[in-house]
Parts: C-alpha cells; structure tokens; sequence
C-alpha cells in the first residue's frame, strides 16, 4: 500500500539553474542534492519551507543515454515521474506484479539518500511512470 505522494521528478537540462529557478520563481529550498551514477543523474529535492509533505525532484542527466538523457530528447523538461512511498517495497513490487503490471527491475535498486526504488512502467500505469520508495530507516524525507 501507499503511504504518501513522497515526490513528483521533474526533468531539468541543468541542475544549478533549475534549482536557482524555483527559489528564485517558487520559493522553494533545495533540501538535499546527490548524484547517482547508477541512474545517470543529479537531482535536488526541493521543498516549501517547513513543509514536510511531497516534494519536487529536479533530476539533470550525467549522460545522453541516461533515462533523464533521452527523456529530455524526447519531450525537453517536464513532469517525467510520479513517486510513491511504500511500507514494504517487495511486497508492493509483488502485489503490482500480481495485478500484470511491468516492475523495471527484477530487484529494488538505491534511490534517493539511501532508499530503495523501483518503477511500474508508464504503459501499465495510465502513461506516468510510477516510482515506488521504501525509505531508509532513519530518513525522513
Ligand atoms: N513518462 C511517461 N511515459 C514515458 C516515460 C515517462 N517518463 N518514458 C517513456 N515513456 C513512454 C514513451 O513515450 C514511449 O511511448 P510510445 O511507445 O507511445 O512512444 C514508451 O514509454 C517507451 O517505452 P520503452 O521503449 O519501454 O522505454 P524507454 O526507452 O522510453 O524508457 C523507461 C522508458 C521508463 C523504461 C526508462 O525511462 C526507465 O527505465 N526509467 C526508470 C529509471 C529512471 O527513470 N531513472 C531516472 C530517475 C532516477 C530517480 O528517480 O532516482
């Protein structure tokens, strides 16, 4: 089951830019930034300030053949993920695939500050990628 909206990923050629460009636009702080090579990005989870609830995910290509890369092909920046907080990412994954749905990856892979991810694919799940985050123990966002 679903926790929480934990975030929404959002598509940016430049990381520094975009995250300047919420603050300066939105107001909105960049909480913790990271790079995760395995994924081929850099990425910036923003919030309000004082605000625990959903955040904004900003997520820079380190490659053109990173999923970010060729999204940005595709379409340019954008809304590329939608991201849910689970309890118990193997046991949402198998319920998922119980119901026919595509998990990308046979095993949870790391996400964001320690978590554990996987992703629905978009053509089962209404054209949004689904990204599922089992949080780190001790994580609160
Ligand atoms: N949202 C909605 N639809 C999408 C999409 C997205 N982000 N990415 C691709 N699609 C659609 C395409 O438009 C295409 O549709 P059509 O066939 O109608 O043209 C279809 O899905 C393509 O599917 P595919 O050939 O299976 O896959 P792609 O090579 O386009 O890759 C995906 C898509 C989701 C499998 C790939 O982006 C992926 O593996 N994503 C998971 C990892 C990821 O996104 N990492 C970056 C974020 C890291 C993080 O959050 O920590």
């Amino acid at each position: 089951t679903v926790l929480a909206v934990d975030h929404v990923g959002i598509a940016v050629a430049d990381l520094d830019e975009a995250i300047a460009w919420y603050a300066d636009t939105f107001g909105l702080v960049a909480t913790h930034e990271e790079t995760n090579e395995e994924q081929g990005v850099r990425e910036a989870m923003l919030s309000a300030p004082g605000d625990a609830g959903a955040a904004v995910q900003l997520l820079a290509p380190l490659r053109p053949d990173s999923a970010i890369g060729k999204f940005l092909d595709r379409n340019g920046p954008g809304i590329q993920q939608m991201a849910y907080r689970v309890a118990d990412i193997e046991a949402t994954s198998a319920a998922l695939r119980d119901k026919g749905m595509r998990l990308l990856y046979d095993e949870p892979r790391r996400g964001t500050a320690g978590s554990r991810i996987n992703f629905v694919h978009p053509k089962d799940a209404g054209g949004v990628l689904v990204e599922l985050v089992e949080q780190a123990a001790t994580d609160t966002h």
